[in-house]
């Protein structure tokens, strides 16, 4: 077999979501922050995103965590899901975590002290549960968080009039109770879900003079926290919780008085499996404003340690994604 290309990865799922994370076969990257690197990946190597993460290797779900050399942290990490280059992922950061953890990798300390991790967002920290020596969760310390828009109102096509808050957790969301559409809040309609979710995305982010979004969460109450279902884009879903997104919950309710600091937030997915959260600190984001430190605490399980292949004929070498 002649092979033009090798790859070893560990996939893993947190709460459902995949991830990819890549050991070796990225060439090496140009640039000094994560930022950089993960902006000459996308320049130079964006081939490699249909290999790694598209048909017959992928799926539309997969997200890629890929490890990378950084002078402002102990480690570097960016993320790259099927469709775009995501600045922070919160459950890919719990599984690049598991995968450490599974391969003996954890740095030296972990266990007593975590570790700090530069993305393309900003510096995060991470730290775990222990028993007996073995991970039992992960828990991340996100980037500064906040309401970027309350009490937005759009008129998003196929639902009417609807309502939302704007929130930035390493990733821009609208925030959108699950109520204002009429749909059982169940993965048997993630489908149907993910159209509402793109009208509201394509109404506040073609000229509605709202902060643009990424993605669009929609919350439904439970005891102690919400439902989540993060509509990611068109027929994609976050499988998780989503801890960007749950981070921008967490701004949300602080901002709106409804969370004190320290308060348990439960954030379930979809099928029931939640992270933990609460906001961990008050803080100030980029610009000032008033923000909030995130702590989300997750479990991700590995799924394979694979080498993918492209062998050297491969007719399909860029992969390919159904819409
Ligand atoms: O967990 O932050 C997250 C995330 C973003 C996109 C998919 N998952």
């Amino acid at each position: 077999m002649r092979t033009s290309r090798l790859f070893t990865v560990i996939d893993s799922h947190t709460a459902g979501h995949p991830t990819r994370t890549v050991t070796a076969g990225v060439p090496p990257l140009r640039g000094h922050s994560v930022r950089e690197q993960r902006d000459d990946f996308r320049a130079v190597h964006d081939g490699l995103r249909g290999l790694l993460l598209h048909e017959p290797r992928g799926h539309a779900a997969m997200v890629a965590a890929v490890p990378v050399p950084s002078r402002e942290a102990e480690q570097g990490l960016f993320f790259i899901s099927s469709y775009v280059y995501l600045d922070m992922c919160g459950h890919a950061t719990i599984g690049y975590i598991a995968s450490l953890a599974a391969t003996g990798a954890l740095p030296q300390g972990f266990e007593q002290n975590g570790m700090s991790i530069e993305t393309p967002a900003g510096i995060i920290h991470v730290s775990g549960t222990f028993e007996a020596g073995e991970l039992t969760s992960v828990v991340l310390r996100n980037v500064p968080s906040y309401l970027a828009a309350a009490d937005v109102t759009i008129e998003a096509e196929g639902l009417g009039t609807v309502t939302c808050d704007i929130a930035y957790g390493g990733i821009t969301y609208a925030l959108v109770n699950a109520s204002q559409v009429d749909l059982p809040f169940d993965i048997n309609n993630a489908s149907r879900w993910c159209h509402a979710g793109m009208a509201i995305k394509e109404a506040l982010n073609t000229g509605s003079g709202h902060p643009q979004v990424g993605s669009v969460l929609f919350h439904h109450a439970i005891e102690g926290g919400a439902r989540h279902l993060v509509i990611l884009a068109d027929n994609k879903f976050d499988r998780s919780p989503c801890g960007t997104g749950t981070s921008a919950r967490l701004a949300q309710l602080h901002a709106r008085g409804e969370l004190a600091p320290g308060a348990p937030y439960r954030a379930e997915n979809i099928l029931g499996v939640p992270f933990a959260a609460k906001v961990a600190e008050v803080a100030h984001g980029n610009d000032g404003q008033p923000a909030v430190i995130p702590e989300v605490r997750g479990m991700a399980h590995i799924s394979a340690f694979s080498t993918l292949v492209l062998q050297a004929d491969d007719p399909l070498s860029a992969g390919f994604l159904p819409s």
